[in-house]
């Protein structure tokens, strides 16, 4: 199954490692056909190349939209060399065959993460690049089609270990990349496009990624993974840099995107944000006047749980916030920049991993969101749902004061990035107490009602925190019982959906305990 390569085309938008790997093949003896940029490139570093117009006998025409759309191109790269009546078709039609391809497409996704408008995104689909593609992988019992600059070497080596030919295993791991890259590519278009026209999940039809980095292992270590991006680009993990630190695992990339996207929702013209999050759940959320009084008030939510955390920052992160944050062992820090005395600090903490990011995910951006299922994935529109105070319906006798009501705006942010049942306690811009993740709306605020006891104690409190709080829940109260939970836990002022068939028993009971309650007429559940 080794087959010879003796004549390749090379047809390349990125043109990084063009000369090195086509001096390598010149060397072999391999004859090199390429298109107008790719062929200029490669004259001028003294190589000998003929241009597809020559061979296709067409000029590249239409802004290069038609280059090697032709039977001399495609015929080369699809005759089957064993098939005596596809040999005889070369022969007449004078189709030499195309052994190696080597193509990068234009770069759309690129182009679209540059914020081009609609014409040019338009002209940087590549169209002859992928059906090319297609042709050699589909023809991969005989023919080589690289489309990952990074694969060069490895051809390379393969042609030196066998004497300038490929094995069928070579050529087959090829083309199930070369396909993965054309389903990437199309898959982005579509993307884009759906973006363009503002579709709806349901109306987008297919979803696809593009490997970026394989894991060490998954949830668990007997679990192989890998990290995909979606070609979108946005701020977050996935374009992070990552500037120290051990590689990230798949539950530090987990968790640092639940951090990073909830405090993305505090606007950092408002003031600076901290998220500490544990097990996709956050630990502690503050605002504060300073970043360090954002972190500090963060950490002091739950300091049992915030150990081995993943910081979030909706700031570039300081000296000051560098320091207090190194004081325990953090696995992530993810903000969008930092100074460079932060960077010092952080660099004595090898294992102190730091991802450093432009700008901050949108919040309100519209986007996709999966979750899979056996045979299948569940699409929907991401949670961009924002209330805001003009949305609130006061529902009891009692209106929340205007500090109340900046806390209860507080909490429901919060609560929307905990994880179902979902109940938060917040006292001046902090959480005091998270419940999340129970079956029931009552053990949630017990839960959250337990975390500021002991938070109480840990720091060495007089009373609970969570008294006069304002409380947050994610989803309506089914009954009273969560509600007088949360009122004995010391809760001041409640923020809920509204909706349920108990309101007015909800209501009755907010009214009796003394509480002043709204209603924001939106659900936030996450699961
Ligand atoms: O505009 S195209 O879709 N039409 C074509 O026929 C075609 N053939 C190759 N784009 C086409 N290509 C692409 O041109 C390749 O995929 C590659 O990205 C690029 C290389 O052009 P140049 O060699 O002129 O830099």
């Amino acid at each position: 199954d080794l087959h010879p390569v003796r004549r390749a085309l090379l047809s390349v938008s990125d043109k990084t490692g063009l000369i090195e790997l086509a001096t390598a093949l010149a060397e072999r003896g391999v004859e090199l056909l390429s298109t107008g940029g790719s062929a200029k490139a490669m004259r001028e570093a003294g190589l000998a190349v003929k241009d597809v117009s020559e061979i296709t006998g067409f000029p590249e025409m239409m802004d290069g939209r038609v280059k090697t759309l032709h039977p001399k191109v495609h015929g080369g790269l699809l005759a089957l060399r064993d098939n005596d009546a596809h040999v005889a078709a070369m022969d007449e039609h004078g189709i030499g065959g195309i052994d190696l391809l080597v193509v990068n497409l234009y770069p759309f996704e690129a182009t679209v993460a540059a914020g081009a408008d609609y014409e040019t995104c338009i002209e940087n689909i590549d169209i002859g690049g992928p059906a090319m593609i297609r042709a050699a992988a589909k023809n991969h019992g005989f023919v080589n089609v690289v489309v990952d600059v990074e694969d060069y070497d490895a051809l390379l080596q393969e042609l030196g270990d066998n004497d300038g030919q490929t094995s069928y295993a070579f050529r087959q791991f090829l083309a199930q990349k070369a396909y993965a890259r054309t389903g990437a590519y199309d898959a982005a278009v579509s993307n884009w496009m759906a973006d363009a026209l503002s579709l709806e999940a349901p109306k987008r039809r297919a979803v696809a990624g593009e490997l970026k980095q394989t894991l060490r292992y998954g949830e668990n270590s007997h679990q192989k993974a890998a990290f995909y991006t979606d070609g979108s680009n946005r701020p977050g993990v996935a374009t992070a840099t990552q500037l120290q630190g051990k590689e990230l695992s798949y539950n530090n990339i987990n968790d640092t995107d639940a951090a990073f996207e909830l405090v993305a929702e505090f606007d950092p013209a408002n003031g600076p944000a901290c998220a500490i999050i544990k097990h996709a759940n956050p630990c502690g959320v503050a605002v504060g006047g300073s970043l360090v009084e954002a972190y500090q008030k963060a950490f002091d939510c739950d300091r049992t749980s915030a150990f081995g955390g993943i910081v979030a920052l909706n700031q570039p992160l300081d000296a000051e916030t560098a320091s207090k944050i190194v004081e325990i062992f953090t696995e992530v820090v993810i903000a969008p920049g930092a100074s460079d005395e932060a960077k010092e600090i952080f660099a004595g903490k090898k294992n102190l991993r730091l991802l450093l990011t432009d700008a901050l995910p949108d919040p309100r951006k519209p986007i996709m969101a999966y979750k899979q299922v056996a045979g299948g994935l569940l699409v929907q529109d991401k949670d961009v749902g924002y209330v805001g105070m003009e949305d609130l319906k006061v529902v009891t006798k009692k209106a929340p004061s205007d500090a109340e009501m900046a806390d209860l705006l507080f909490a429901w942010k919060v609560a929307k990035h905990v994880k179902s049942n979902a109940i938060v306690y917040v006292k001046d811009g902090a959480t005091v107490g998270v419940g999340a993740g129970q079956m029931s709306r009552l053990d949630s605020a017990n839960v959250a009602a337990s975390k500021a006891a002991r938070m109480a104690d840990v720091l060495g409190m007089d009373e609970s925190p969570a008294k006069g709080s304002a409380v947050a829940s994610d989803a309506f109260f089914p009954f009273a019982d969560g509600l007088l939970e949360a009122a004995a836990a010391g809760g001041k002022c409640v923020i809920q959906p509204g909706g349920s068939m108990r309101d007015n028993e909800v209501i009755a009971a907010a009214d009796e305990a003394g509480l002043a309650m709204v209603f924001t007429g939106m659900r936030h559940f996450r699961h």
